[in-house]
């Protein structure tokens, strides 16, 4: 694709820094480049008579004067970013010093860029698909090195390359279909229908496979909410500052003491989550503490994990009065390991022993936290495919037409019915790649990124 204008962004965040990075990408790159940019010697090239991927030194120049001191780096195309020309300057951090090269590179041509436009053009430029380009916003935005792992394998292609091979499975059968129904006499014969339907069976079962791994998705891009409950005094504050490792809630030996839910982010394991202390639970009339108690209640229902507190030294609470969300992972907690257990303990599992006043079994927790938002595959990181909201509703729609299409193909209907079904199926799973994509879902999908990206 042939976009005609050159674009101009600063890469990096803005505020103070040793450098900053701007980017130009565009046809007019390097001729935007050579207004811009004065060799630091006499005689050395100019941009645009600069080999591809060298480094030159120099200054930006403005309406005749020094703006600042860089380093250039030119990109001829294909083997960029964008896939187009591209220059990078190095030049001071300063947020004014970042500001007046800016300006010296749109003087000079370049229009400033919209968020996400350089990754936009590498995916309009066909170097990376829709699913790898999201992965660049994920990778910017992962909280935790497990989500930044994940994105990281999206970027490079895994996702990708599972979404291209349901692609060729339903492409496969639909054009033996379509061959048979350019011959409407000729039935196709069972075993072919057999083997024509095993594939779409298949291909069903890859896409619910992709499907089911958005919660995982969700949980690596958004974290985990995790609810702390449990009696007043259990030390469920305590248990939240542990894992935080700070001293984020108050604590004290007053029962009562949290009355609103207290929440932060942190890292568990490699995975981004975030933390909700809440007030504990007992018989009272006070309407304050009745209406953190109905937070803490709240707070319990909307978590993905919820950790039970309680205190080893008193014996051990029945099965808790919280309810919780389906699918919410519930892990019991017993606090205060540092002193005697009540004997109702002793012996009893299914409680993580811990303190929070000496870390003893924090460390086992966090295991235990970890493994059980594990998600599918559990072993290697670097495998894991974690699709977002978007992807899961586009397999959505391609499993609704696998699904249908299999039961007409077991009707015995018409098999123009049937590659009616299949099409649409192929269709939704292209989105996923931005194979059949439109300008707005492209609009909706950069906007997310940052300026520069
Ligand atoms: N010995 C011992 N004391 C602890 C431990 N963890 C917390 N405590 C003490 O238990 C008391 C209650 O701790 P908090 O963290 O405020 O308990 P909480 O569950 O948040 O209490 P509420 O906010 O009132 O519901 C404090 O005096 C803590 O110092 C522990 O591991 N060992
Ligand atoms: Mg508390």
């Amino acid at each position: 694709m042939y976009i005609e204008d050159t674009i101009v962004a600063v890469a990096t965040p803005p505020g103070t820094g040793g450098l900053a990075v701007l980017r130009v990408s565009g046809p007019a790159a390097l001729a935007v480049a050579d207004k811009a940019f004065r060799p630091g010697r006499p005689g050395a090239p100019l941009p645009s008579q600069a080999p591809s991927h060298s480094v030159h030194h120099g200054h930006v120049v403005h309406e005749g004067m020094v703006v600042d001191e860089v380093l250039v780096t030119v990109l001829r195309a294909p083997r960029t970013y964008t896939r187009e020309d591209t220059v990078e300057v190095g030049c001071h951090g300063g947020a004014c010093v970042t500001r007046m090269v800016l300006e010296a590179f749109m003087a000079a041509g370049a229009r400033h860029a919209a968020p996400g436009e350089f990754t936009r053009r590498a995916f309009l430029n066909g170097r990376i698909d829709l699913a790898q380009a999201e992965a660049v916003a994920d990778l910017i935005h992962a909280r935790s090195a497990r989500a930044a792992l994940a994105a990281g394998a999206q970027l490079s292609g895994l996702l990708s390359r599972r979404i291209e091979a349901l692609r060729e499975s339903l492409l496969n059968v639909l054009a033996h279909l379509e061959a048979h129904l350019d011959f409407p006499d000729e039935d196709i014969d069972p075993e072919t229908g057999a083997r024509l339907e095993a594939r779409v069976v298949q291909a069903l079962s890859g896409a619910r496979a992709l499907s089911d791994s958005a919660r995982h998705g969700r949980l690596l891009r958004e974290g985990a909410r995790v609810a702390i409950v449990g009696p007043p005094n259990a030390g469920k504050s305590s248990l939240l500052n542990a894992l935080l490792g700070v001293e984020r809630a108050i604590v004290s030996d007053v029962p009562g003491t949290t009355r609103d839910t207290v929440e932060d982010m942190a890292t568990v394991a490699g995975f981004p989550v975030v933390l909700v202390d809440t007030a504990g639970i007992r018989e009272s009339t006070d309407a304050i503490e009745l209406e953190g108690m109905r937070r803490s209640r709240d707070a319990a229902r909307a978590a993905d994990m919820v950790l039970e507190v309680a205190d080893v030294t008193l014996p051990p609470p029945g099965p808790g009065p919280m309810e919780v969300g389906a699918g919410t992972a519930c892990l019991r907690v017993a606090n205060k390991c540092d002193m005697a257990e009540h004997p109702g303990f002793v012996g009893h599992p299914g409680w993580i022993r811990v303190s929070c006043r000496t870390g003893t079994g924090l460390e086992g927790l966090r295991e235990a936290m970890a493994a059980s938002l594990g998600g599918p595959g559990g072993g290697s990181h670097a495998e894991e495919v974690a699709v977002s909201a978007r992807h899961q509703d586009a397999l959505r729609r391609s499993m609704e037409g696998m699904t249908a299409a299999l039961e007409s193909m077991r009707a015995g209907r018409a098999l123009d019915l049937v590659a009616a079904d299949l099409r649409v199926a192929w269709n939704a799973v292209g989105e996923v790649a931005g194979k059949t994509t439109t300008e707005d879902l492209l609009d909706r999908i950069f906007s997310t990124f940052c300026i520069g990206k």
